[in-house]
């Protein structure tokens, strides 16, 4: 049975791997899984057909078989527990690698999207200018203790782990805000993430949808 998952039809982070298939697709390389993608347009996603695999219409779904999935963070630890090479097999350290999956979804990542959310659907607002720093501040809060906890570690328990990819996705999500790079470790921690070939084969084929996607000249 092929593994089917599902992505934006045109990405709006045109083709730079932001959106959260991406974390789908980058585990399922990891563990060396074929897989094929069915491309939705907005008004798909919120189509009966796929609010019966996504309650929310949106995107990632994952398919398998007898078993449909909707949300990242379930997506990639379903990939990491049935596959090796994404979670430790001694039962604390896949604990602790699981905690980390939280932790960057549940603690880490709300501040950056509330920040991305602002300098996307914020800036002419009145109040942009003042609330902009707050919630870069509110990041720098997460980024400051997750770089001391990092320290100079190539990944956040020993090896790297699923508890990493979904780190490494979540502060993707602050390139170009320069706020990264105040975390020297943090940064090269992201760069080494991508580095991974996995990574970049993910990558590249999120990207090869979008620039199929333009139109041509
Ligand atoms: N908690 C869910 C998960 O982790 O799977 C969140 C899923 C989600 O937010 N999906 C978004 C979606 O389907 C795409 S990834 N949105 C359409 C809708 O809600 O109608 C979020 C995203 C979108 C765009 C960018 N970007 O342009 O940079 C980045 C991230």
């Amino acid at each position: 049975m092929t593994i089917t998952i599902t992505a934006f039809e045109r990405s709006p982070d045109r083709g730079r791997g932001l959106a959260r298939d991406m974390r789908v697709r980058w585990a399922l390389e990891e563990v060396d899984q074929h897989y094929d993608v069915r491309l939705l347009s907005f008004p798909a996603m919120k189509e009966p057909a796929h609010r019966a695999l996504h309650p929310f219409g949106q995107i990632p779904t994952y398919e398998d078989g007898d078993i449909a999935l909707f949300e990242s963070g379930a997506i990639v630890l379903h990939i990491a527990e049935r596959q090796a090479g994404l979670l430790p097999v001694g039962a604390n350290a896949r604990a602790r690698a699981i905690a980390w999956m939280f932790a960057a979804l549940a603690t880490v990542e709300p501040p950056i999207v509330e920040r991305s959310m602002a300098v996307l659907l914020e800036r002419d607002k009145p109040w942009y200018e003042a609330r902009l720093p707050v919630l870069e501040d509110r990041v720098r809060v997460r980024l400051g203790e997750l770089s001391l906890q990092l320290g100079d570690a190539d990944w956040l328990d020993h090896a790297f782990s699923a508890g990493d990819l979904m780190m490494v996705t979540v502060l993707r999500r602050l390139h170009g805000s320069g706020i990264l790079e105040e975390y020297p470790n943090l940064s090269a921690y992201v760069a080494r993430g991508e580095a991974r070939p996995a990574y970049r084969r993910a990558f590249a084929d999120q990207l090869a949808v979008f620039t199929a996607a333009q139109p041509p000249g």
